[in-house]
C-alpha cells in the first residue's frame, strides 16, 4: 500500500523562495508577487495516479501523473519550460526529477503527523516549503 497524500494542504512556511526563483529566471516583479502567495496544495491520489494542483490567487497549476511514467511536462505560468519529468517513491517519499534545461531541477514529497512538506530544487537552489493539512 502505497502512502495516501490525498487532501487540501495550507503552506505554513517556505524558505529560500525567492533565491529558488531566481535560479529559475523569473523576472522580478513576478517574484515580488509570487513571494507574497500562500499556495493551497490540493492531491488527488488513486494509489500510483496522482493529480497535484497548486492553487493561489495569482495562478494556478496542476500536474497529473503516474509513478514511474516519464512524461513531457510545461511548467505554463510558471517559467514555462519543457521538462522530462518523472516521479518515484522512495519509500514512502514522492520524489520527482524535472530533465531539461535546468540543472539539478526536481522536488521531494513527504509526510510528519498533519505536515506536508515539499523541497523544490533548481540548480544550486533549495526552497523548502511545509503546508498542514486544512479543516
Ligand atoms: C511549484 C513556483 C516559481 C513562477 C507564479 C507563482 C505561482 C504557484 O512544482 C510544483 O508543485 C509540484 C509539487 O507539489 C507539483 O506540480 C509547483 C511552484 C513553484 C516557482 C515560478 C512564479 C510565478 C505559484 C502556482
Amino acid at each position: 500500500m502505497p502512502a495516501d497524500y490525498s487532501g487540501t494542504w495550507d503552506l505554513v512556511s517556505n524558505v529560500n523562495f525567492e533565491d529558488y526563483m531566481v535560479a529559475m529566471g523569473i523576472d522580478f516583479a513576478t517574484r515580488k508577487i509570487a513571494g507574497l502567495l500562500k499556495p493551497q496544495k490540493v492531491i488527488e491520489q488513486d494509489r500510483d495516479y496522482f493529480t497535484i494542483k497548486t492553487l493561489t490567487t495569482f495562478r494556478n497549476y496542476t500536474s497529473s501523473f503516474k509513478i514511474g511514467e516519464e512524461y513531457e511536462e510545461v511548467t505554463k505560468g510558471l517559467d514555462n519550460r519543457k521538462c522530462q519529468t518523472v516521479v518515484n517513491w522512495d519509500n514512502s517519499r514522492l520524489v520527482c526529477v524535472q530533465r531539461g534545461e535546468k540543472r539539478n531541477r526536481g522536488w521531494t514529497h513527504w509526510m510528519e503527523g498533519d505536515k506536508l512538506h515539499l523541497e523544490l530544487c533548481c540548480e544550486d537552489q533549495v526552497c523548502k516549503q511545509v503546508y498542514k493539512r486544512s479543516s
